[in-house]
């Protein structure tokens, strides 16, 4: 899973690339604007340590999320063919957007608008990902209406029809993510990785000064996180790069001091989490436990794939269990001796928490 980190210049997106993957990116200068930071991050998940009990593995391998921290170029600094061949480029193949929205108040740090208004700064975003995707949407039609006048295909006039549908949304000021489209006709423009298609995490990042008020600024945007396939998560860049810095024991007495409760990251990931519709599955062995995602829905045979293309091709069956079931168990042959093992086949639908052991034969 990839998560594409956006926002407008000098708001905290590589502040919360480095909390969020423990990186030392450089923040607030013209030079660091110009990069793209990718790294990746291990998913904290309390069923690994209990399942480490069972398995006692060499090695435990936790299910990781992908980050890119796009270069913070606007439309103004830069041609749309070059926009479209740089950070646009990178953004169609991520799997959602992190939206970085600047509520800190900070004199030292500028804002390009002028002043800190989160939501004018999430329409200028969207307008700007809304003309990224009518640019797309204009190339492809110009296309398809020269193909349909030479020759008769109705996989193209559906096409061409869905696309002028979604022009319309665009011109309505509305993402794709909220309309409603068949499976077929959303698999289709999925090819496209319009942007506004993607689901999006809108972060607000406040500042130390506004932790008090975290909750009644999360209360601001209820607006937003009652769309489709969007979410909000509050919480202060600057703060969660200095916990990411310090050591295992110190973040606990910190988290604790300051009031913190769950981490904001670990918040964060459950979000994104819930927003992509993922589920987590565990395999097991003597040498590795380990950690996959599966988006909901997803069934034995895909998950077998996701770890090995040789699992999935000499698919026999899995051996499932739920995690927990496993460790009331305390060990596979316990659950085996129980009747606690099921024999599933490629069809099954993989359930959060589900640990498999995979039957296959190459
Ligand atoms: N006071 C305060 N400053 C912050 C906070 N988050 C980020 N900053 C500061 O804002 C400046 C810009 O932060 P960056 O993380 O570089 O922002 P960015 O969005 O990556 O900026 P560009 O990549 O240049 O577009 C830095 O000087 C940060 O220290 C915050 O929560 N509070
Ligand atoms: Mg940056």
């Amino acid at each position: 899973m990839k998560i594409g980190i956006v926002g407008l210049p000098y708001v905290g997106k590589t502040s919360i690339f480095n909390a969020l993957t423990q990186s030392n990116a450089e923040t607030g200068s013209y030079v660091a604007r110009q990069r793209t930071n990718v790294n990746s991050i291990k998913v904290p998940d309390e069923r690994l340590e209990a399942l480490n009990a069972i398995f006692e593995p060499k090695k435990i391998t936790p299910a990781t999320i992908d980050y890119v921290d796009v270069a913070g170029v606007s439309k103004g600094d830069m041609k749309q063919s070059e926009l479209e061949a740089g950070f646009i480029a990178e953004l169609r193949e991520v799997d959602a957007l992190a939206h970085v929205l600047r509520i800190f108040e900070d004199e030292v740090v500028p804002h390009v608008d002028g002043s800190v208004d989160a939501m004018r700064d999430i329409e200028t975003i969207n307008i700007e990902l809304a003309f990224a995707d009518l640019q797309i949407i204009e190339k492809r039609r110009e296309r398809l209406v020269r193909e349909l006048r030479v020759k008769k295909a109705p996989e193209l006039s559906h096409e061409l029809i869905v696309l002028e549908r979604c022009k319309e949304t665009l011109e309505e000021n509305i993402p794709l993510r909220e309309i409603e489209l068949s499976p077929e006709d959303e698999r289709m423009i999925r090819g496209y990785g319009f942007l506004t298609q993607k689901p999006m995490l809108l972060i607000c990042n406040i500042g130390e000064d506004q932790l008090d008020h975290a909750e009644k600024i999360h209360t601001d945007f209820a607006e937003y996180e009652g769309k489709p396939k969007t979410e909000v998560v509050t919480l202060s860049a600057k703060l969660e790069m200095e916990i990411s810095q310090l050591d295992e024991e110190d973040v606990q007495i910190f988290i604790a001091e300051m009031g913190l409760g769950e981490s904001a990251l670990v918040r964060f990931i459950h979000t994104s989490y819930h927003l992509l519709e993922l589920i987590t599955f565990f395999t097991g062995n003597p040498n590795e436990v380990r950690a996959s995602t599966l988006h909901q829905g997803q069934t034995a045979i895909e998950a077998a794939g996701s770890i090995h293309t040789d699992f999935a091709r000499g698919f026999i069956r899995a051996e499932t269990i739920h995690w927990s079931d496993l460790v009331d168990c305390g060990s596979l042959g316990k659950a085996r001796e129980k009747g606690l093992l099921r024999l599933e086949g490629k069809e099954y639908v993989v359930q959060d928490g589900d640990v498999l052991n995979i039957r296959f034969n190459v």
